[in-house]
């Protein structure tokens, strides 16, 4: 099913939150505790709970079990195989950065966007407001997490993936990469962790990234991942070793970090190319995506923007001294298992 603007009507309108006892200055009483939660765990000894309004969806795909739900102050959720995926009080923190880093990195507005992933359609909403733009692709692996998102989580996709210069191919990437003839100026990879046994596990290796140097426009063109989690307390490995499972793809390569609350942990992400990547100025941001974005970011400017670089001295000195790369012999093993329980 192609999502509609007007898929809004198609899902409950997301509940308004009971007030909190903080916000209600203790004069009414705390809202009665949810009888059903999500349960992620962060490492084997912390977890992140959400009490749950409402279900919407619970189904298993072919791929994985999907999870849509109201879980409160941070509004409606998708969770993939128990791990919180994007809710929409906090998805600004990572679908503008995912997609604004790269563009702002390529040498002009750029005209065409590949979005590997991105079901809920939030980066695709994004890579619209380029007044450059004239075309999306975007392929995911499964069809039913995109029906489900079209219907219930309008205020993500925002109509994105309805608009004539969308295209969506729900196929495997791996597919979609090798019989393409297309070509874009910027790739975002828009994917879940790469857990064991996750659809998205083969698009973190040093082959997949490399497959993609056939689809790009010119030697300038950007790719963005989303990383997993950088905090280097709960997932040593991960964030330096795909960011050198990137950079052995390409001749530049920039990490940097986003903090969405539902995380739990703040998310790595980076950026590649094989021109150099120059960082422009907070004022010469402003004035691109000032001249160059339908409406006005949530989360960036020039100031937020070059705020995502500065990632802590521990994390970058891992970076740089990772040289272990990921590939199809050896995959990469993100920490996460969640559940939904009473
Ligand atoms: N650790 C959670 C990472 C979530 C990555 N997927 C986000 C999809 C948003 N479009």
């Amino acid at each position: 099913m192609t999502p509609s603007p007007n898929d809004a009507h198609l899902s409950p309108p997301i509940p308004p939150v009971p007030k909190l006892p903080s916000q209600n200055g203790g004069s009414d009483p705390p809202p009665a505790p949810p009888s059903l939660w999500f349960h992620e765990e962060l490492t084997p000894y912390n977890s992140f709970h959400h009490g749950v309004i409402n279900l919407l969806e619970s189904k298993q795909t072919p791929y994985q079990l999907m999870q849509i739900a109201d879980i409160g102050p941070y509004g409606r959720a998708l969770f993939l195989d128990g791990k919180l995926q994007t809710a929409t009080a906090d998805e600004a923190h990572y679908h503008e950065p995912i997609v604004h880093t790269p563009a702002l990195l390529h040498p002009r507005p750029p005209a065409r966007f590949l979005i590997l992933g991105g079901a809920d359609g939030g980066a695709a909403r994004e890579a619209l407001r380029w007044r450059s733009t004239t075309h999306v692709t975007l392929v995911d692996i499964d069809g039913a997490v995109i029906d489900a998102c079209a219907r219930h989580l309008p205020s993500i996709h925002a109509g994105a993936l309805a608009d004539p210069r969308v295209t969506v191919r729900a196929m495997d990437a791996l597919r979609f990469i090798r019989e393409t003839r297309e070509t874009f100026d910027v790739v975002v990879c828009d994917l879940t962790d790469p857990m064991e046994n996750s659809p998205s596990l083969g698009l973190f290796t040093v082959e997949f990234f490399s497959s993609l140097k056939p689809l790009l426009s010119s030697a300038a063109a950007c790719v963005s991942l989303q990383a997993g989690p950088s905090s280097l307390v709960e997932n040593a490995a991960l964030f330096p070793r795909v960011c050198a499972t990137l950079h052995a793809a390409f001749e530049h390569m920039r990490p940097f970090q986003v903090f969405a609350p539902t995380y739990g942990s703040p998310l790595g992400m980076a950026v590649a190319s094989d021109t150099p990547l120059r960082l422009p100025a907070e004022a010469e941001v402003d004035e691109v995506l000032d001249a160059q974005l339908t409406g006005e970011c949530k989360v960036l400017d020039g100031m937020a923007w070059r705020g995502l670089f500065g990632i802590a001295r521990a994390t970058r000195k891992a970076i740089e001294a990772e040289k272990r790369v990921y590939s199809a012999s050896e995959t990469a093993k993100a920490f996460g298992s969640g559940t939904l329980h009473t």
